[in-house]
């Protein structure tokens, strides 16, 4: 009970009065291994202690207090304590507790099986007074439990005539050999699960105490030696708290499923080698979104009889549901919202603008950046399973869509104070337990005061869905758009309307003070859709211009300038090509840090905290900077970079110091106890395990759950990770976490074949005018093939207006610029050129487009 300002003295050791044990000196060299979980109640939590019938209990005060119902004949009438407790037969334990009763009375404390036969190990029985007593008891365990098996230490209360409430606290049980789970160090040779990409760098991580190297052999299906080598000795590693060699077998490129790796007597997980190893990552994890989806059946028809279930959510009981939903007492708003629909945040059934906002405006940049500077085609209609596949509109569209129209919703309404801004979160107003159906969710739910950060979320994403609706859906662009600018202008008026950091009953917090970014964010988005001058000098006025913000940490939802970057980088808008430039090299230069420090790890990924610890979501974070990654090759077309995207893949994979695919379904070894209200088959044996394609929040030294608390304490950065249910401080699932999976598995799936060099080169020079430009365009073939026929493709940075062009047949669609050869053109040898031109109205400045594609493909 360490950090709480109570105090009271302990007075007595409490009398061992069973009869029979065997007290032993602790073994001589037995670890200090504690055995139960969240004992000081520091967290403030029961879980994952537990009462029993006869019994309620609840933390208070930093202890566990039980109220007992009197009129019972056993002492096993009324229970409380704990499951998953390890045992090992032969071993010596020491458990001491603190305990108090209102009135005097006799308890049992348990140490034996939690089913039937309800074998015992130890029973000893004390006397619990109003004055706190300390106790201590050693024993020897008769039988084995595993960890998270069916062990237990319980309290008995039962057995007398009266009520009583019964307070423990400092409960502790030391002893065996066999270290717990969370720290006991990973199978040693840690691997991409999945596998490797042929022309791409395949590199292991080993823990292996030798400081000289390592012979390894990499072994084919069959178990023949295909590839043998030295490692390299790496030394000891800060993230893994372990030595570690590296095991490097680029040079084995080919094809094949089911290699293994064998470093000094150690075998690694199975994995593939072959182009195609993440190519469908990119859709389950996508998936992950329709499986989230509120108010709305989850038909089996799309993901299979076992993840269906009903709507959540919707105002059947025993919902209370998300129409009519009334604000939180005491913070002024006495009206109610319809809020039903958009994706749950995680293993919560909360919805939350801030979270909401990054992790649609992540799926539907996903699909910008395709248009833009990759390849959208493997993003269109019919790709995922969900129901408006086939409705002629890009599947991610239509999921992100779900999203952004609950966004809408959550603006303060017309004729209401405080109108047009947005509601920071709709959520229960008690936290529930696990496992529980969206469905079956019986709690009141409560929207909290509108914010400034929910405010500008809406506006970013409503702003950049209004352009990507544009053509598709016009009323849905226009109502987008509208709400956008709506909201911008209420965020400025209030400028400072903080979420409340506290209000974190029912549902996450999500406060977030510092809102410089999401204001830049928010006019950039705004600025790139309309090209509105106010806008604009927003975006170049902000603090954060120009990249300012990104940096090796990475950007999540309380840090979201580098999102206002990235579509500046990547959408053409009238701003001088020379600040787009400082984007990318903001986006270059960091990715080049991800470098240099991946370089010096033993289990490689992207991220840097100040002082080397790891956070909440850390996965989330190392995505997002394969995100910076990524793009650094998108501008630059380097190969470095290339390698360093798929190697955080690796990193999620399995190439990591717990030597877990952090990815669901993915990999030999996945996750599969992530913290979700559904998918909590560790708790009901009838409900699944994560679906395929959800990534866990991964390693978090702050351990801010008592199962991680209990299980992992003193684990390196790398290392505070455990695959269970409860720990949802290292192993929830959320959205703004798989969109990020989501956007780098895209990437990895569209540069998984090695790009052919660029074909083509452009050369465009304009003279403008006031009100007008003129251009020319010289195409040169840079391709080995000559083109028989050519299009060529590039955007407007503004409001430009074709009005006449020559030596090709020209056509413009909103800022897409279209151009065919004439007859007399098409065919260019290679290293020969076709010069074309236009003149154009230009009511705003003229910048360069910057990308230009002929025949598809991207020119330099
Ligand atoms: O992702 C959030 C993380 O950055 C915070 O440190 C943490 C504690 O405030 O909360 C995380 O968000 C959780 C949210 O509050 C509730 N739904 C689940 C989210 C993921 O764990």
């Amino acid at each position: 009970m360490p950090n709480r300002a109570r105090r009271r003295a302990l007075t007595a050791t409490g009398a061992l009065l069973a009869a029979g044990l065997l007290v032993l000196p602790p073994a001589a060299a037995a670890a200090e291994y504690e055995r139960v979980v969240n004992g000081d109640f520091a967290s403030g939590e029961v879980n994952p202690w537990w009462n029993g019938a006869g019994t309620t209990g609840s933390v208070v005060g930093g202890e566990f207090c039980s109220k007992v119902t009197g009129g019972t004949v056993n002492g096993y009438d009324a229970l409380a304590g704990q499951n998953g407790v390890a045992y090992e037969a032969g071993q010596s334990y020491t458990l001491k507790f603190d305990a108090r009763a209102v009135t005097e009375q006799p308890i049992s404390a348990v140490a034996g099986e939690a089913v039937d036969p309800y074998r015992q190990i130890a029973r000893t029985e004390v006397v619990v007074t109003p004055e706190p007593q300390s106790f201590t008891y050693t024993f020897e365990s008769t039988l084995d439990f595993p960890a998270a098996g069916n062990g237990q230490l319980a309290f008995w209360f039962g057995g007398q005539s009266f009520d009583n409430t019964i307070c423990v606290d400092n409960v502790s049980l030391i002893g065996g050999v066999l270290p717990p789970p969370g720290l006991e160090p990973a199978a040693p040779v840690r691997v991409n699960q999945v596998g490797y990409l042929p022309d791409l760098p395949k590199q292991a991580s080993v823990a292996n105490e030798s400081t000289t190297p390592l012979p390894w052999t990499l072994k084919n299906a069959a178990g023949a030696a295909v590839a043998s080598g030295q490692s390299t000795p790496k030394g000891l590693d800060a993230g893994s708290g372990e030595n570690v060699h590296l095991v490097d077998f680029s040079a084995y490129e080919t094809v094949g499923t089911g290699y293994t790796l064998t470093v000094g007597g150690d075998t690694s997980h199975p994995f593939d080698i072959s182009p195609d190893v993440l190519t469908d990552l990119r859709y389950d994890s996508l998936a992950f979104f329709y499986h989230q989806r509120s108010g709305t059946p989850i038909e089996a028809e799309y993901v299979g009889a076992e993840y269906a279930r009903p709507a959540g959510h919707l105002n059947v009981a025993p919902n209370k549901g998300d129409n009519d939903v009334p604000c939180l007492a005491g913070i002024g708003c006495d009206y109610t919202l319809d809020v039903p629909g958009g994706w749950y945040d995680a293993g919560d059934h909360g919805k939350y603008v801030v979270n909401g906002g990054i992790s649609a405006w992540q799926v539907l940049n996903e699909y910008e950046r395709a248009l833009r500077v990759g390849d959208a085609t493997a993003l269109g209609d019919g790709k995922l399973s969900i129901p408006e596949s086939g409705n002629g509109v890009p599947d991610i569209l239509d999921e992100a869509r779900w999203e952004v129209e609950f966004l809408l919703k959550m603006q303060v309404p017309a004729g209401q104070p405080l109108a047009g801004m947005a509601h920071h979160k709709i959520h229960d107003a008690q936290w529930t337990g696990l496992p529980l159906l969206p469905h079956e969710d019986p709690q009141v739910r409560r929207l909290s005061a509108p914010s400034t950060a929910a405010t500008l979320n809406l506006a970013a994403v409503a702003a950049q869905a209004s352009r990507l609706w544009k053509d598709i859906d016009p009323a849905f662009s226009a109502q987008a758009l509208a709400a956008a600018e709506k909201a911008y202008l209420a965020a400025e008026a209030n400028p400072a309307k903080i979420a409340d950091p506290n209000d974190g009953t029912g549902g996450g917090a999500y406060g977030d003070s510092t809102v410089t970014d999401e204001f830049y964010w928010a006019a950039a988005e705004l600025f790139v859709t309309t090209g509105k001058s106010d806008y604009r000098a927003d975006v170049t006025g902000s603090s954060l211009y120009k990249g300012a913000s990104i940096n090796t940490r990475g950007f999540d939802w309380g840090s979201t300038g580098a999102l206002g970057d990235i579509t500046l980088a990547l959408v053409p808008t009238t701003l001088p090509a020379g600040d787009i430039a400082a984007i990318r090299q903001a986006i270059t230069t960091t990715a080049d840090g991800h470098l240099a420090q991946m370089a010096t790890q033993g289990h490689p990924a992207p991220y840097r905290t100040q002082d080397g610890s790891y956070e909440w979501g850390s996965n989330g974070l190392v995505a997002n900077n394969g995100v910076v990654l990524a793009l650094a090759y998108d501008f630059t077309k380097q190969e470095k970079y290339r390698e360093g995207a798929f190697g955080v893949m690796n990193y999620l994979l399995g190439r990591n110091p717990v030597n877990y695919s952090y990815v669901s379904g993915w990999g030999d070894q996945p996750v599969r106890n992530v913290h979700h209200r559904h998918w909590a088959n560790q708790l009901d044996p009838t409900l699944p395990i994560a679906p395929p394609g959800a990534l866990s929040g991964g390693p978090n030294s702050a351990l801010q759950d008592p199962i991680a608390a209990g299980l992992l304490k003193g684990c390196p950065a790398q290392r505070c990770f455990i695959d269970h249910i409860e720990a949802y401080s290292v192993n929830e699932v959320t959205v703004n976490w798989n969109s990020a999976l989501a956007w780098l598995a895209n990437w990895t799936a569209e540069k998984s074949t090695v790009e052919p060099a660029a074909s083509c080169s452009v050369a465009y020079t304009a003279n403008g005018w006031n009100s007008g430009l003129s251009a020319s365009v010289v195409l040169k073939n840079t391709s080995a093939a000559a083109w028989n026929g050519w299009t060529l493709k590039f955007a407007f940075g503004g409001e430009q207006k074709l009005q006449h062009g020559w030596s090709a047949n020209w056509s413009q669609s909103g800022r897409d610029v279209t151009a065919t050869n004439l007859p007399w053109n098409g065919t260019v040898a290679p290293g020969a050129s076709v010069t074309v031109g236009f003149n154009a109205s230009s009511p705003g400045p003229a910048t360069t487009p910057s990308t230009f594609s002929v025949n598809g493909s991207t020119c330099k």
